[in-house]
């Protein structure tokens, strides 16, 4: 039977050349007009990993039947400038270019395809067996590539993979999106994963609380469960970070001191990520790659020390890889990230990633509170009382003034 080509409606999102959302949702309580306003409204404030769920693109009936001879069903390893890495069901490893159409779509988007992306290909070029044909090519910042990079390209078998070329024609509708805003535009950093590891080093580069909670609220909004990884626990007293620890573990989300260096915690790390497919991420030198090679022996990812001067990292992965765990589930290292600026988050959309203030937020004498500058704040009140945390507190309103820019 021959395949009929169906053209399928691709949602595109809308241009979001829109004055600032600022204070749009208080308009929308504010006149209570038409309907206009509230659909509008309705539109904005969705989830952002529905987002992501629109483009796909259909070129026939059958997904393994193209214009030219059969699909293959894939995952996106990693991507590298044009290139990207796909293993397929078989095993099969493609280095694809992505149609034009998908990037076309992909409006908002910094890119097309992410790591983790399950898409469909169109092989195009000779296969061979050849280990050495898809490597990390120095790209990254000068240094990066050290002894250990060229073995950084693929966790498969000792004989090296089968490796062939091909066109990415399709993306599968993602789920479980790691997100943030790039210049304006989305930048999917990982799709269809089920956990964040938010890694945050005690010291070296110094702890930082705040990017924790824009780390909870990316989980949130991606469909992601947040593990708090807190490392380089053999720097520093553990016992002083235990409020800290405490205190996430009362919002649910399990943390962990762990220390790439000794191994403490590591099990207990490698425990959380069984089974499941999660993503490592936070800034540069604190030790996210560190801790993969030590819940993965054998991975050699490359590692760099911080900079004496300035306690930064120095950006030594410099993409998203998929990497598969022995103990089963995947993980991904990505790249160390300087800010984490939340992609198309309404200001109104933010107190929901702050679940501790949940009870309070029916009790503000505003319905539409921002709990911000209102008076009959209830939010407000909880942190005068101590019951909400005024570090989160403050969390919140860098955030809620992120998102009304
Ligand atoms: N003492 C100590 N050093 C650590 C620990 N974990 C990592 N390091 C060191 O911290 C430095 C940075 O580690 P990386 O694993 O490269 O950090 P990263 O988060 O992957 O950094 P990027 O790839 O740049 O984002 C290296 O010198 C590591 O040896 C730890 O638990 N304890
Ligand atoms: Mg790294
Ligand atoms: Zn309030």
């Amino acid at each position: 039977m021959a395949s009929k080509k169906k053209k399928v409606r691709v949602e595109m999102k809308k241009n979001r050349a829109k004055p600032p959302r600022g204070n749009d949702l208080t308009r929308v309580f504010g006149d209570g007009t038409g309907a206009a306003d509230d659909a509008e409204s309705g539109e904005r404030v969705r989830a952002k990993g529905d987002l992501s769920r629109r483009r796909t693109v259909v070129e026939s009936d059958d997904p393994a039947e193209g214009d030219a001879g059969p699909l293959v069903r894939g995952r996106v390893l990693r991507v590298h400038g044009l290139a990207s890495v796909v293993e397929a069901d078989d095993g099969t490893v493609y280095r694809c270019a992505v149609r034009r159409l998908l990037k076309t779509l992909a409006t908002d988007e910094r890119n097309a395809v992410a790591t983790g992306d399950i898409v469909w290909l169109r092989p195009s070029g000779v296969i061979s067996h050849q280990s050495s044909v898809i490597r990390q090519t120095p790209g990254g910042p000068p240094g990066a590539e050290g002894p250990s990079t060229d073995d950084q390209g693929l966790m498969t078998n000792d004989q090296g993979p089968m490796t062939a070329e091909g066109l990415i024609t399709r993306v599968e509708p993602r789920h479980g999106v790691l997100t943030r805003e790039s210049r304006r535009r989305e930048h999917v950093l990982v799709a269809n994963v089920d956990q964040l590891a938010i890694v945050i080093s005690l010291v070296q580069p110094d702890l930082k609380p705040h990017l924790i909670d824009r780390y909870l609220a990316a989980a949130y909004q991606g469909g992601l469960n947040p593990i708090l990884c807190l490392n380089k626990a053999d720097l520093a007293d553990p016992a002083e970070f235990q409020p800290l620890v405490g205190a996430y573990a009362q919002l649910g989300v399990p943390a962990v001191l762990t220390s790439a260096q000794t191994g403490a915690g590591v099990g207990r790390l490698r425990e959380l990520l069984r089974g499941r497919a999660t993503v490592f991420s936070g800034q540069s030198g604190v030790g996210k790659s560190s801790l993969l090679n030590a819940i993965e022996p054998g991975l050699a990812l490359a590692v760099k020390s911080v900079s004496e001067v300035n306690q930064k990292g120095r950006h030594t992965t410099t993409y998203a890889q998929l990497i598969k765990l022995a103990t089963g589930g995947w993980v991904v290292d990505t790249p160390g990230v300087r800010q984490l600026a939340l992609w198309d988050a309404q200001p109104g959309a933010v107190e929901g990633f702050f679940g501790e203030f949940r009870p309070f937020v029916p009790l503000c004498t505003f319905p539409d509170c921002s709990h911000t500058h209102e008076g009959g704040c209830a939010v407000k009140a909880a942190v005068a009382r101590r019951q909400v945390s005024a570090r989160r507190y403050h969390s919140y309103l860098g955030m809620f003034r992120g998102a009304a820019e």
